[in-house]
């Protein structure tokens, strides 16, 4: 029966990973049915809120200012237009809006204030929100979960050591800063990288063996196949064959039991007999939208007629885990004073983790 690990070694991984596939998949499967409703899938919009001209320079963004991908550059959006999006979103079957700014990271501001703004709009919504903004103070995300942020995303990318490869502006340790300021809040933590980028499959197996250290886990593990954009430093990589991607998300699934493992960007390149495959392995979670960021994402269209095919059925919002409550501005000027608040209700750090370690127990001790 399957644990919650925090050791995990890159061999032990690399043994999973290098199973016969189906073995592979099969043992995948089974995982996911002791933690997760397999024939639940939560449906995320992602919304780009500030698109384009971001000074770091990871290899795989088209949004790095010094590259030269073709794409249109926006401002910060308007409260109101966030809202128009979340409720065509939510009127498509989406449980959450994931926003996303092409900051290097978060400055205090009226930029950032209108981000909180977004952030209690959504959440009226009955919607989750998650943001993903770059790195982030404490006091940036205690804001950020006081305005009722549900998950936050900061991905790892890829091992400790193909990271250097790919991004020199900012460090590793300065990602793991980011998700440790967001544990220390009641925001859920979403982290992953993204397969593809010419990594080796140690790599790929070291990127699990840091998200399986975090303790909790990560709630959910976006698992992208690098979308490859003209212009960028990674425009020639040739897409990973679709086997490669059930790996790793049938590997995610068994080192992170009761994480949330969402298949990612690089849909439009699958075919809809290996996102199944993906389903069966374990991914609970996909982007839909004709959009991802900057780059195409299946039609909202063929993504429901493949639940109808498979018996899929879009997760409700806060099927995991409570709505936050935000508070009013008033609440939040004296929260920041305090901050004493941390165990209000709807407080839900490690809601799942706690769920899955009372079931392995009974599951423990009835063997
Ligand atoms: N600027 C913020 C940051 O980097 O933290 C947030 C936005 S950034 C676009 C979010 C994530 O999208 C990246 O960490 C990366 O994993 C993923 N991503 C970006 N470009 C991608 C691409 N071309 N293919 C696949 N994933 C990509
Ligand atoms: C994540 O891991 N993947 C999403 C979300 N988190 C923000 C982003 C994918 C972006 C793909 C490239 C683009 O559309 O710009
Ligand atoms: Fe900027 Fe984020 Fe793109 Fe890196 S991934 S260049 S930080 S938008």
């Amino acid at each position: 029966m399957s644990e919650i690990k925090y050791n995990w070694t890159r061999e032990e991984i690399l043994e999973i990973y290098h199973q016969p596939f189906l073995e592979l998949v099969y043992q995948a499967a089974k995982v996911h049915r002791e933690f997760h409703n397999p024939r639940e899938v939560q449906i995320s919009t992602l919304l780009s809120i500030k698109t384009g001209g971001c000074p770091e320079d990871c290899a795989y963004c088209p949004q790095a200012a010094r590259y030269h991908a073709d794409i249109e550059k926006n401002d910060l959006m308007s409260v109101e237009q966030v809202k128009a999006q979340a409720l065509r979103a939510k009127s498509s079957g989406s449980s959450r809006v994931c926003m996303g700014a092409a900051w290097r990271n978060v400055e205090d501001g009226p930029e950032f204030d209108q981000v909180l703004d977004m952030v209690r709009t959504i959440n009226s919504l009955d919607m989750e929100v998650c943001c993903t903004l770059g790195m982030l103070t404490e006091n940036q995300a205690q804001r950020l979960a006081e305005a009722g942020l549900y998950a936050y995303n900061h991905n790892l990318d890829s091992s400790e050591e193909y990271y250097k490869e790919i991004i020199s502006t900012r460090g590793w340790e300065d990602r793991l800063e980011t998700l440790g300021n967001v544990r220390k809040t009641n925001v859920t933590v979403c982290s992953g990288g993204i397969i593809g980028m010419g990594e080796k499959i140690e790599d790929r197996a070291g990127m699990l063996v840091a998200l399986s250290s975090l303790s909790p886990h990560p709630e959910s593990v976006p698992i992208n196949a690098l979308v490859s954009v003209e212009g960028t430093p990674m425009e020639e990589q040739e897409a990973i064959p679709i086997w490669d991607m059930v790996r790793m998300v049938a590997t995610t699934r068994i080192v992170l039991p009761s994480t949330t493992v969402r298949l990612s960007a690089g849909r439009t390149e699958m075919s809809q007999e290996g996102q199944a495959f993906c389903f069966m392995a374990g991914a609970g979670s996909i982007f839909a939208g004709d959009k991802l960021l900057t780059t195409p994402n299946p039609d909202v269209n063929e993504d429901m007629n493949l639940f109808k095919t498979l018996g899929l059925i879009p997760m409700k919002p806060f099927a995991k885990g409570a709505k936050p409550t935000p508070l009013t501005p008033e609440e939040m000027t004296a929260a920041a004073k305090e901050r004493k608040h941390w165990s209000r209700p709807g407080h839900r750090i490690d809601k799942n983790v706690e769920a899955a370690k009372e079931a392995n127990k009974k599951r423990k001790k009835t063997r």
